[in-house]
């Protein structure tokens, strides 16, 4: 089950943890090196002890997918999870001429004053990369991301590789292959990167007509992002499954600084007394075959009946 095994890591962590101070000033609770399996074939593995936005997984996903690093997609549809490292962008560049936004993640999070600042300036971003093509192209864009670097990897050749058409062509043509692998870390994007990849490498692997992948995360925040990045996988390898004609098998996650907030332990503590329920399942529309084709209502998620939405900040 999902919830027991994403349960016992918080409790792993809670007990064998080590205080440990990070980039954004919040503090955790951090482990190195963890793993977890799930069998997809039990149904979907979104979390049930505490609501998990899916309808924001699903829309990331495909922006991945489509090669896409501009915020503006996210946008329209009204998925705001990469919002401040485009603010970040914006606020730190020669045109904003706004408030001092200095810190603004760990401010807006401790002086309320100062959130009423931010969460105008962050109103007045979003409408334009939004609204303003130009302001889009230059603020809006994230740099070199997952969409980029899955679908269009520069090569050191000059030429662009799609590290996910590779994969399926391989799953297709020669199931056995150990390399179907696709890395999102690039040691000479690191600088033009809001964010380096967290999840930085994943890998397929085919057998008795099931398709299993593990993914590997350098960092993760065991609260808010990895509920999120477990069912981000479990969908990629649901579509991937799809168009090369197998089922799914199992998810694998093997995790690398894997941290408690010390701001999520209160949440963590309250998801820690739930039961959990069953799991929902995916249903995928039959009629689209290539993942490239898939929009948000060709993926449908069946009997999600989770316990309610725990609320914690998100540390930028
Ligand atoms: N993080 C995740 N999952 C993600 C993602 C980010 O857990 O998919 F994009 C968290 C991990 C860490 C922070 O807490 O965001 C990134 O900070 P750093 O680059 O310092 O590791």
């Amino acid at each position: 089950q999902v919830d027991k095994v994403y349960l016992d890591l918080c409790n792993y962590i809670l007990e064998h943890g080590t205080k440990k101070e990070d980039r954004t000033g919040t503090g955790t609770i951090s482990v190195f090196g963890y793993q977890m399996r799930f069998n997809l074939q039990e149904g979907f593995p979104l979390l049930t002890t505490k609501r998990v936005p899916f309808r924001l997984v699903a829309s990331e996903l495909l922006w991945f997918l489509k090669g896409d690093t501009n915020l503006r997609y996210l946008l329209e549809n009204n998925n705001h999870i990469w919002d401040e490292w485009g603010f970040q962008k914006w606020v730190e560049s020669n045109e904003y001429n706004g408030p001092d936004m200095t810190n603004f993640g760990i401010r807006s999070q401790k002086d309320e004053e100062f959130n009423a600042l931010y969460q105008e300036q962050m109103k007045v971003y979003q409408e334009r990369v939004l609204n303003d093509i130009d302001f889009a192209k230059e603020f809006g864009d994230l740099g070199n991301v997952y969409g980029k670097q899955w679908r269009s990897w520069e090569g050191a050749d000059g030429q662009t590789y799609d590290q996910i058409q590779y994969i399926i062509d391989e799953i297709k043509r020669n199931p056995d292959s150990r390399r179907l692998l696709c890395n999102a870390w690039s040691a000479s994007e690191i600088k033009n990167q809001q964010l380096p990849p967290c999840h930085y490498a994943f890998q397929f692997y085919v057998l008795d007509g099931k398709l299993s992948c593990m993914f590997n995360m350098r960092s993760n925040d065991v609260f808010l992002g990895l509920p999120f990045n477990i069912a981000s996988y479990a969908l990629l390898t649901h579509l991937i499954a799809h168009e090369c004609g197998l089922e799914v098998g199992e998810l694998i996650y093997t995790g690398a600084d894997v941290h408690i907030y010390s701001n999520h332990i209160e949440q963590i503590q309250t998801q820690l007394t739930r039961e959990s329920r069953k799991l929902p399942t995916l249903k995928l529309n039959s009629e689209v075959k290539s993942i490239f084709d898939f929009e948000l209502n060709d993926i449908e998620l069946v009997g999600y009946d989770p316990h309610p939405t725990i609320k914690a900040p998100v540390a930028v």
